[in-house]
């Protein structure tokens, strides 16, 4: 019973919230990169996470990182979480990465439901 209930208050409530963030965000700018760790063109030893700082709060369940080894292939990374009230988003790397070069894709929806992409490259050194 109290399951039913709860789950039929969220069905009526996910429009209502969605409204409200559409309303607040028309004050917002897009979701620009600002800082990432590793950095761009950086050469580092293996990093066991992505650390990318935004400009504007972002939509955890839209905002995605990809990490593409120069053989094509995906690096396997653990659940991304937001940190900096929302606004820098962590995703943890699995594997150790070996050296070579690594491309990070990264596409993000901010709070304001715009969405927002970008790539950069970091190498990782032996
Ligand atoms: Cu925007």
């Amino acid at each position: 019973m109290k399951t039913a209930l709860r789950w039929r208050t969220s069905v009526w409530m996910a429009p209502v919230l969605l409204g409200a963030l559409m309303i607040s965000g028309q004050a917002l700018a897009h979701a620009h990169l600002k800082a990432s760790s590793p950095g761009e063109g950086e050469s580092i030893s293996a990093p066991h996470e992505i650390t990318l700082s935004f400009s504007e709060g972002l939509e955890l369940a839209f905002s995605e990182v990809d990490v593409v080894g120069t053989d094509g292939n995906s690096v396997e990374l653990d659940e991304a979480r937001l940190q900096d009230g929302g606004r820098t988003l962590v995703t943890p790397i699995s594997d150790e990465l070996e050296s070579g070069s690594y491309d990070v894709h990264w596409h993000v929806l901010s709070v304001d439901g715009h969405k927002t992409q970008g790539q950069y490259r970091f190498d990782v050194s032996p």
